[in-house]
């Protein structure tokens, strides 16, 4: 196995949704792991500067077989994202280059590497210096290039870069509470079956109260915990992230690796700070009202498309429009 460098570009169409689908159909090749991928950024077009804006990011693979044969790949994967081939430096659906393979340098027709211009761009830069800082092209490292370049306009995307849409679950009584003294409101046997049923297998994100108050605060087995904590440095079972851009990064780690549902369970500041990147809500509605502090918050353009009663609980599943 090698280790290499790409850089993804994109800026006709669904930028984002594009640069994700290259992303897992590159992690789907046999020859190739994604290790790392880097925010995605909007950046202004260099080149021909009369084209939208891009989307770029750099991922770092580990891969078998030859440059060639990588270069191959990323190229009929941009083809089969549509990729349409314009002018030279023009607009484009994907775009996918070989920044740089470790221990290998050289040009020929088909191939140059390092990439020629990874140290004069900044859209290339800026992602790169996120994941390898300490890279060296040209003896020299990608933290000097990048310090040394101008990065004027060039913005992380946290609407854009969010890997995957999310789902909520919560269970709320009659008022829309969800909790009450950092605790749930009650634990219906019921519920607590189909919270089990509906998130195992998939990727967790809950607040740090959340986290602890689960029994013995102990990570729910069968499925990846994350938790959002500014504070929190580790904990056994656990992987904690501190900001929405380490969240997006961890998570496109994970789900790159597998396809798997991504679920927000709560608490109340967690629903709020998630909830625009959220595409499914299930909802348990629970009889009565516990005098809760914490409330779920309302589910404007969602629309019911689910709801069946239980023995204790009604179940719902709510989709956004
Ligand atoms: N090729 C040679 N070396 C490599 C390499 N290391 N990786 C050859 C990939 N390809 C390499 O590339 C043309 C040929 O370069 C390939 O057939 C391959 O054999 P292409 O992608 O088909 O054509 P292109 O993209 O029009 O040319 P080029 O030079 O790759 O364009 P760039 O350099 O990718 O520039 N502004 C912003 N902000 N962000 C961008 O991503 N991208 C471009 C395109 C312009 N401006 C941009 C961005
Ligand atoms: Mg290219």
């Amino acid at each position: 196995m090698r280790r290499a460098y790409i850089g993804l570009g994109a800026n006709l169409g669904a930028r984002g949704e594009t640069m994700r689908a290259a992303l897992r159909r590159m992690a789907e090749l046999p020859s190739v792991s994604v290790e790392q991928v880097s925010s995605f950024y909007e950046t202004p077009p260099w080149g021909n500067t009369d084209q939208p804006p891009f989307l770029n990011a750099a991922a770092r693979i580990a891969f078998d077989g030859t440059p060639h044969e990588l270069l191959a790949d990323l190229q009929q994967i941009e083809q089969e994202l549509g990729r349409v081939r314009h002018e030279h430096w023009g607009a484009r659906t994907i775009d996918l280059d070989i920044l740089h393979i470790e221990g290998m340098t050289g040009a020929d027709d088909v191939l140059t590497l390092p990439h020629p211009y990874l140290t004069e761009r900044a859209f290339v830069l800026v992602p790169l210096h996120e994941i390898a800082p300490a890279l060296c092209i040209h003896e020299k490292s990608i933290v000097a290039y990048y310090n040394a370049i101008d990065r004027t306009g060039i913005v992380r995307a946290p609407e854009l870069f969010a890997p995957y849409p999310l789902a909520l679950i919560a269970a709320c009584d009659e008022a829309g509470g969800i909790g009450r003294n950092g605790r749930l409101l009650t634990q219906v046997p019921e519920d607590m079956a189909h919270f089990r049923r509906t998130t195992m297998g998939g990727i967790l994100v809950m607040g740090r109260r959340t986290m602890e108050s689960l029994p013995g605060w102990r990570a729910l087995d069968g499925r990846e915990n994350i938790v959002l904590s500014r504070t929190m440095e580790r904990a056994e079972g656990f992987q904690i992230v501190c900001d929405l851009a380490e969240l997006w990064q961890l998570l496109g780690r994970l789900v790159y690796e597998a396809e798997r549902p991504i679920f927000v369970i709560g608490g109340g500041e967690c629903y709020r700070l998630l909830l625009p990147y959220v595409q499914r809500a299930y909802v348990t509605r629970l009889a009565g009202t516990y005098e809760a502090d914490v409330f779920l918050p309302p589910l404007t353009d969602f629309m019911r498309t689910e709801r069946h009663s239980g023995k204790d609980c009604i179940f719902e599943i709510y989709e956004r429009v």
